[in-house]
Formats: structure tokens, C-alpha cells, sequence
């Protein structure tokens, strides 16, 4: 699958291709990732890449030429790609979004912005959509990128090492993770749950679903009412919440 970015600060980028998952995937060409940098089309002698916002006001903006010419020249290597700019105003990147572009195999292109943001026009002109992480203002679209690419080359079958640890995701879609534990089996007075010791794996699979609908249910209700709950699913939140009702009981005695 490919990936274009179009950013000022490529340096950063070696966080993501030096070492990991990301890094392997590319090594195993299952990802390939090009950067583009508007300073590279720039014409006068200071290379400016920024200019004074109309209106006035505090900081700068990424001028539109160079931008520009950075994108023209990503999408001649990557025809019909899907152009996404990372900003604060985008609509929520999330699981289903990196499991979608995944799946599609559709190359993207990602536009970090610096500085105020970028010339509306470029938006108006090239982008697709604009996605956002989360709700708050970075320096920049750089990271925001990163992790976009991270959480969907790990889905491209074959970049994870482990060829069960993306079914795992899989089975527990939409829910928070259950706990995990390794050796020794008592650390520090702490014990690990009795279930996980014995071989029985249709009853650990069962555990560690419980655990996460219980986890879901308490801490990102939010992602349970989205979701769509098969009956062993019902039935084991079912136990969760006829469980939270005892122990309530037990308190008021
Ligand atoms: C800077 C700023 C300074 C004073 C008043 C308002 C301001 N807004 C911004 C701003 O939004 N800067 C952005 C920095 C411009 C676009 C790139 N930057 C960015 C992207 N920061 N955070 C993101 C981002 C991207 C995706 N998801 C979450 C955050």
C-alpha cells in the first residue's frame, strides 16, 4: 500500500520508518512511504514557505504555491489518491476509519500542516476530508500523520509478526482490551487469574471477552451503546451488571 505525506519537517518521519512494525512493513514492501516538502518547490532565494495571514493577526500561514506544487507532484506518483488533511477541524479518525483504509488499499496522501494552518485554498482545491486524533492543537500535522499511518499499516496483512494479533483486534472490535499477564505467576503478592492457568480455551476466550465488555462498560459506556452486541456478548454483560449489582448489595450490609 502506498502513502505520500507532504510535510515540512521530514526528519520526523524517521521515528515511524527506522524501527518497528511500520519500518518492517516497508521493509517487506507491504507500505511504501514517500515525503514531499513544499520548501523543495519554492522559487526565491529564502525559500519561503510562510506569509502573513489577511486580516492580520498572531503567526503565519503555509502559502499556497509551494504547497501546491508538493501535492501536484505526490499525486503524478500516486494517481487517485485519497487526499487527507490532519487538522483539529477534521472528522474523528478512529478504528473503523484506519480498518477502512486498510481494506480499500487506496493510496493516501497526508498533508501536515505547521504554522496557523495552511491556505484555504489548497483545502478547497485538493483535499478530500480532513481527519482529526482528538480534540486538541499540536504544532503541527506531522504527528497526527504518524499516527494515522501506524494504525493502518499494522492492519495490512502480513505487517504484524504475530499472525493472530490482528484476529485478535478483530474479535474484540469496538471494545476496550482485555488485561493481560505473563510470567511468574505471583509477583509482589499478586497473583494471575486462576482461569488463564488452566488450559481451557474456549473458557479463557470467554474470560477475556467479560473482561472486556466489563472494561467498556466502565470506563467508555459511549462505545457500547455504538455497538452492535452478539448474545454471548449479552449474555456475559448481562452477568457483568447482575455481578455489579451483588457487590453493591454486599457494601450496603
Ligand atoms: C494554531 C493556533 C494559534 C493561535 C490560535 C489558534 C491556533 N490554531 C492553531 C492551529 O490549529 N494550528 C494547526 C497546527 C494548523 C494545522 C496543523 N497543526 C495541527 C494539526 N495541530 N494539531 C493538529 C491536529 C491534527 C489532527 N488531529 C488533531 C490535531
Amino acid at each position: 500500500m502506498r502513502f505520500d505525506l507532504v510535510t515540512l519537517m521530514p526528519a520526523m518521519f524517521a521515528a515511524l520508518t527506522k524501527e518497528g512494525v511500520v519500518a518492517r512493513a516497508i521493509g517487506r514492501r507491504l507500505a511504501e512511504i514517500e515525503l514531499w516538502n513544499p520548501r523543495d518547490y519554492t522559487k526565491d532565494v529564502h525559500r519561503t514557505v510562510d506569509d502573513r495571514p489577511y486580516g492580520g493577526g498572531p503567526g503565519m500561514v503555509m502559502k499556497y504555491q509551494p504547497l501546491q506544487q508538493a501535492i501536484e507532484s505526490a499525486l503524478k506518483a500516486s494517481p487517485g489518491a485519497r487526499v487527507i488533511y490532519l487538522s483539529p477541524q477534521g472528522v474523528r479518525f478512529d478504528q473503523q476509519r484506519a480498518k477502512a483504509v486498510a481494506e480499500s488499499g487506496q493510496p493516501l496522501l497526508l498533508i501536515a500542516g505547521r504554522y496557523e494552518g495552511v491556505d484555504e485554498r489548497v483545502i478547497d482545491r485538493y483535499v478530500d476530508e480532513e481527519w482529526s486524533i482528538g480534540d486538541y492543537v499540536m504544532s503541527g500535522g506531522e504527528l497526527a500523520a504518524m499516527v494515522v499511518l501506524d494504525a493502518v499499516i499494522r492492519l495490512i496483512p502480513g505487517a504484524l509478526g504475530d499472525a493472530d494479533s490482528a484476529q485478535q483486534d478483530s474479535f474484540m472490535d469496538g471494545l476496550l482490551d482485555c488485561p493481560h499477564y505473563t510470567r511468574p505467576d505471583e509477583i509482589d503478592g499478586m497473583t494471575v487469574p486462576s482461569v488463564l492457568q488452566g488450559g481451557n480455551h474456549d473458557v479463557i476466550r470467554c474470560w477475556r471477552l467479560q473482561q472486556a465488555l466489563k472494561r467498556t462498560l466502565e470506563r467508555r459506556p459511549d462505545l457500547l451503546r455504538s455497538r452492535k452486541l452478539s448474545a454471548e456478548e449479552e449474555k456475559l454483560l448481562a452477568e457483568i451488571i447482575a455481578a455489579s449489582g451483588d457487590a453493591e448489595q454486599t457494601q450496603e450490609q
